[in-house]
């Protein structure tokens, strides 16, 4: 059955609230999804800022992440915030800040391990970035009794990080980019948004 979500997802949305802001700011990573999206040019911004509104989350809570990981973050931020493909993963959440969650969304699994390997060298104290932190400051900080480790360790294989690292909200499958199973963080938007056809699949077939 094909869930409805409460953000409005619709061609024109991503630009409606872009006033006052440079185009460039408001396209960025996010600009894949730009012609029919669940976000704001704002959020689209927000994305790509260290410790933005969106959540308040620092990436750099053990040291400076990594440029080349940080692009990831940013990546699957868009992914989460303006997909209108996730329909399918979209479930019930108890959280004090959200009511709707995605759960088990199929990752396609390059992107999974491209995420992973850009991030391996890269420090974090926590598996599960949801949980956990300490929120004193304002902003998440490694709670006390924690230790910053390489995500290698902290995450030993690809599908321990796209699994783990959101709990659950992505599932490691070993489908293929363009084989119409997996959903695809990264994407040209040249050739079409390739998750439409997979949200269409799982939503008649079942997820
Ligand atoms: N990306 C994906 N793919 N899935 C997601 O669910 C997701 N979620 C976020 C960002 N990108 C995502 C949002 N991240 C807290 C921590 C992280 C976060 C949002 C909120 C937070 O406040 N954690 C508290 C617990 C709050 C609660 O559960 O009530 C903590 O204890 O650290």
């Amino acid at each position: 059955l094909w869930q409805q979500q409460s953000k409005p997802c619709k061609p024109g949305y991503f630009v409606l609230l872009k006033r006052g802001l440079a185009l460039a700011d408001a396209l960025g990573k996010c600009a894949p999804w730009k012609d029919n999206a669940c976000c704001t040019a704002e959020t689209s911004t927000g994305a790509h800022q260290d410790q933005s509104y969106l959540y308040n989350f620092n990436w750099n809570h053990c040291g400076v992440m990594p440029e080349k990981c940080k692009q990831h973050f940013i990546q699957d931020t868009c992914l989460y915030e303006c997909s209108p493909n996730l329909g399918p993963w979209i479930d019930q959440a108890d959280n004090s800040w959200r009511r709707e969650r995605i759960l088990n969304v199929p990752l396609c699994k390059e992107d999974c391990e491209l995420w992973w390997e850009a991030c391996k060298d890269a420090v974090t104290c926590r598996e599960n970035w949801h949980k956990g932190w300490n929120w004193t400051s304002g902003t998440n900080r490694c709670p006390r009794g924690s230790t910053c480790q390489l995500f290698k360790y902290v995450f030993p294989r690809p599908a321990d990080l796209c699994k783990k690292i959101w709990s659950n909200s992505y599932k490691y499958t070993t489908e293929h980019r363009g084989g119409g199973r997996c959903i695809q963080m990264w994407f040209d938007p040249a050739n079409g948004n390739p998750n439409v056809a997979v949200a269409k699949y799982y939503a008649q077939n079942g997820r």
